[in-house]
């Protein structure tokens, strides 16, 4: 027999459960883009209490996309292995160039994240950080997706964390927060948000891990983001770059927590 309120109940239990445990992390990494899931499984796989917050209801950010909706991505030969750390299949195209389906490799970064450890709150939209006296940021300030896009009148509530990751893409959300809330000097040339450049793959694919850094005390930024911080090229549908720093925004944060 199958009581409608015992499942009910057991949603709203376990939730409130993992969510009670994710007041208080080591790595809060705002996005699940491919940057996001992959900073998070190596963090996990670690034994580091990562957890990841999407905006949307899918995790995958720009990947299921592919290329202007043609659902096959790109990545070069350094990043293969990653894909095939994540179980994803990959068809070499020419010599550099590996294919896979997008919807696959998405997938296959987001299951082996969670069975990592790094669990993934969908729906749920960072709007803020927490700081303390000497400004390192302390965690994040987060509300539903659905009061942000309702412009409901809700306060947020608060994450408290010893590192942050910015892996929201292009928008390089928590660094805006950084420089329009807190007044902040980034690490970068102007001590601002550099902004992205316009599209060329081969610079923009080897600069995004020497772009993922520490910018702020307490937050990593990386990904398509770290571009947009530092100022780089965009790279469009290759996607061995985001994986690449992901697993860089993951070293770096393990260093910074031992
Ligand atoms: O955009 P996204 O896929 O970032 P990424 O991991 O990869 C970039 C590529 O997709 C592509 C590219 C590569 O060739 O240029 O654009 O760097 O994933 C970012 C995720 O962050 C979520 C957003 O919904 C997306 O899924 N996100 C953005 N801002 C917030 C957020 C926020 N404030 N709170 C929660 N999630």
């Amino acid at each position: 027999m199958l009581d409608d309120v015992t499942i009910s109940r057991a949603i709203i239990r376990n939730f409130v459960e993992e969510f009670d445990r994710a007041l208080e992390v080591d790595v809060a990494i705002v996005g699940a883009g491919p940057a996001g899931m992959t900073a998070g499984y190596y963090l996990a796989r670690e034994g580091v209490r990562a957890v990841i917050f999407e905006r949307g209801l899918r995790p995958g950010g720009g990947m299921p996309g592919g290329g202007m909706m043609f659902n096959t991505i790109v990545v070069q030969r350094e990043a293969k292995d990653i894909l095939d750390e994540f179980g994803v299949r990959t068809r070499q195209y020419e010599d550099d160039y590996f294919i896979a389906d997008a919807v696959e490799a998405s997938a296959g970064l987001c299951y082996h994240a969670v069975q990592a450890g790094a669990k993934i709150f969908n729906l749920i939209s960072v709007e803020d950080v927490m700081v303390r006296e000497d400004d390192r940021i302390t965690g994040l300030v987060v509300n539903w997706s659905a009061v942000e896009l309702a412009k409901l009148h809700v306060d947020p509530i608060s994450i408290r964390s010893k590192l942050v990751i910015d892996a929201t893409g292009h928008a390089c959300e928590v660094c805006r927060i950084v420089t329009s809330k807190l007044g902040g000097q980034l690490r970068t040339p102007s001590g601002n948000i550099m902004g992205e450049r316009s599209m060329w793959a081969e610079v923009a694919e080897s600069k995004v891990v020497d772009n993922t850094r520490e910018v702020y005390p307490g937050l990593i930024v990386s990904g398509m983001a770290a571009n947009a911080v530092m100022g780089t090229h965009r790279m469009g549908p290759i996607f061995g770059g985001m994986l690449l720093s992901g697993k860089r925004a993951a070293s770096i944060a393990l260093d910074l927590l031992a």
